[in-house]
């Protein structure tokens, strides 16, 4: 049976560098001839997509379940084309996954309180249960004074510090969790060059993109 391609997730902070490494990633796929794309999330040109653009930018408020569901339908749109593009051989980069989705939406905390969860880790988990799961997770870890170093972050909902540190919490829980079921979770240290981190991201990845001989896993199986 021929191989089939690799599914790879980079996840991070705002500020990590999560797109240029993805980008990065892609083009020395290129350069080496593996067949290769790289996909993002959330995907903000379909219709689903476009309600979680306009409450990202605060141009509408929605229920934190609400918003949290449509995130992993953002997902499920895309689930079976990303099981046929990886059957076809072609290998997937995919920038943020359903750990952003259990990340940001898990470190939600309730009005007036700096630590009492919103919602339960478990309920925002089970959403994106069954979907396509990756073959490998870097993680990209980034310091708050090296994002800030990079200019801080943007206008949109998410990006502060306060809640950047309790995202970055519950993804040190997120990759606990993915290696104690067999996952591959790769702690990246962000702070470091762009050089660097390109580095370390082939040296986890190279062996992967010549295709994987087994089944797709399904996320949290
Ligand atoms: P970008 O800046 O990468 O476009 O992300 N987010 C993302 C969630 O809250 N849930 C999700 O399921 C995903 C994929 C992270 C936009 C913001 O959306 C957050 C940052
Ligand atoms: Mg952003």
């Amino acid at each position: 049976m021929p191989k089939r391609g690799a599914f790879i997730v980079i996840e991070g902070l705002d500020r990590s560098g999560k797109s240029t490494q993805a980008a990065a990633l892609l083009r020395r796929l290129q350069d080496a001839q593996v067949s290769a794309k790289l996909i993002k999330f959330p995907d903000r040109t379909t219709p689903i997509g476009k309600m979680i653009d306009a409450y990202l930018r605060s141009e509408s408020e929605l229920d934190d379940r609400a918003i949290h569901l449509l995130f992993s339908a953002n997902r499920w749109e895309l689930a079976s084309s990303i099981e046929a593009t990886l059957r076809s051989g072609e290998t997937i980069i995919c920038d943020r996954y359903a750990f952003s989705g259990l990340a940001f939406s898990a470190s939600k905390v309730r009005p007036g309180s700096q630590s009492y969860p919103l919602l339960d880790y478990d309920w925002c988990r089970t959403p994106d249960a069954g979907l396509p799961a990756p073959d490998l997770t870097l993680f990209l870890d980034v310091s708050t004074d090296a994002a800030k170093a990079r200019g801080g972050y943007g206008e949109e909902r998410y990006e502060r510090e306060d809640v950047q540190r309790r995202v970055r919490d519950v993804f040190v829980r997120i990759g606990d969790q993915v290696e104690a079921g067999g996952g591959r979770w790769e702690v990246v240290d962000a702070d470091e060059s762009e050089e660097a981190v390109r580095d370390v991201i082939w040296d986890a990845a190279k062996d992967l993109v010549k295709g994987v001989d087994a089944p797709i896993e399904k996320l949290w199986d």
